[in-house]
């Protein structure tokens, strides 16, 4: 089931002081929400082939949402006011009601006066795909490390769109009639405003000093081990890429591996030896995905730097997958936003055990330096121990 955060309104989860959840506040009884998903497809979508509702969808899902429709529009840019054109949004709000969906989720970011003129219009809650993948983080954080910069992220995202509401509450509020009070003249809704902002603002630096406190921990940990000169070696990959079942099948560990988007959050250290025995650590970590949140990705600064100070980034690729070079890139481009851009990388391109034959030539050809392995059938592993030899050698 998705968070209160994704169903209730903005202002459930600041009062509650519960962004990032335990369970806490969630509904938990009854059928799980459907949700409609709403994407807009530029004239110039060639190139990739995969469909982006289709990542949508599986991101819905891995957060307990039933996508029951799809709406699609051909435009270049969102309507400012909308997102959808108004003829579209007539035809969603059908569907919506058709379908009895009491949610919206839409492939791009929305604006908070998007998301009211939509819900207005529709009637079911509306969000984007950050508000979503927010939501499957918070589910999957279990470490107090992780919840806090779980809510770290949420709560950035929240702030600024706690303006949208502004209006809204001082209507509720009737703190202005049509011509009445001037300027200046502040209603109940929008004091109450400032409060849930100073409240927002006290959680977030309260946050932050924590993450910062575990960020400094971490890299006394990193410290230490480099005097021992252990080689470090971080997995990275796009998420469900099977980065956790290559940390298994390297070092016998037992680390939950999961057919859901982002099921490892918190990183994972575990020693490993070269074919001639030679140590090195090998780190588990949180993965990515296209357009991840950049609320995210500067919470979870203390988790990537495990990325960004390794010796060798093994990036791991699901060769199984239809859109697996897109992935690829989305992947380079997160690490380029972290400082990890020249970082040594050796590319693992995984699950060949059901990898379509051609699929796998193709990839090879891209990456002609890559290594082929399954984490499943084991297939390649002691050629990717040899590889990473090499690669910490130079
Ligand atoms: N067939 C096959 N499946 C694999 C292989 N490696 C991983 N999987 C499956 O792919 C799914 C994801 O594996 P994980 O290891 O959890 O992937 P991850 O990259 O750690 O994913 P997140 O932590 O969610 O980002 C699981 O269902 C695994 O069983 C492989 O080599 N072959
Ligand atoms: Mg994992």
């Amino acid at each position: 089931m998705p968070g209160a955060w994704l169903l209730g309104s903005a202002q459930d989860a600041t009062t509650t002081g519960r962004a990032a959840g335990d369970g806490g506040g969630r509904p938990s009884d009854g059928e799980p929400p459907r949700a409609v998903l709403l994407g807009l497809r530029p004239q110039d979508a060639g190139g990739d082939p995969a469909d982006p509702l289709d990542e949508l969808e599986r991101l819905a899902q891995t957060d307990g949402v039933t996508v029951v429709g799809r709406m699609v529009q051909a435009r270049e840019r969102p309507d400012p006011a909308t997102y959808l054109g108004s003829g579209k949004v007539a035809e969603l709000a059908a569907l919506v009601d058709e379908e009895g969906a009491a949610l919206v989720i839409a492939d791009g970011d929305l604006s908070p006066g998007q998301v009211r003129n939509l819900e207005d219009r529709v009637g079911a809650r509306v969000v984007d795909r950050t508000a979503l993948i927010l939501d499957v983080f918070a589910q999957h954080a279990r470490s107090s490390e992780g919840r806090a910069q779980v809510e770290l992220a949420q709560l950035a995202y929240q702030l600024p769109r706690l303006q949208g509401q502004g209006t809204a509450l001082s209507r509720i509020g009737g703190g202005r009639t049509a011509g009445g009070a001037g300027a200046g003249v502040r209603g109940p809704g929008e004091q109450r405003l400032e409060t849930q902002r100073r409240h927002l603002r006290r959680r977030i630096t309260l946050l932050r000093r924590q993450v910062q406190q575990t960020a400094a921990r971490r890299q006394r940990t990193r410290i230490r081990r480099r005097s021992a000169r252990v080689p470090s070696v971080a997995l990275t990959g796009y998420t469900n890429a099977g980065k956790s079942a290559l940390l298994n099948r390297l070092t016998g560990a037992d680390v939950l591996v999961q057919d859901a988007l982002f099921a490892t959050l918190d990183p994972t250290v575990r020693q490993a030896r070269t074919p001639d025995g030679g140590p090195f650590t090998l780190t588990d970590t949180v993965g990515f995905v296209r357009h991840l949140p950049h609320q995210l990705v500067d919470a979870f600064r203390a988790t990537l730097e495990e990325v960004v100070e390794a010796d060798l980034v093994l990036h791991v690729v699901d060769a199984s997958a239809p859109d697996a070079m897109a992935q690829v890139t989305a992947v380079r481009g997160v690490l380029h936003e972290i400082g990890a851009r020249d970082h040594p990388e050796l590319l693992a391109l995984n699950k060949v055990d059901v990898a379509p034959d051609g699929w796998l030539a193709g990839l090879r050809s891209a990456y002609p330096d890559a290594v082929a392995v399954s984490a499943v059938t084991g297939e390649g592993i002691e050629d990717l121990r040899a590889a990473i030899a090499r690669a910490l050698a130079r």
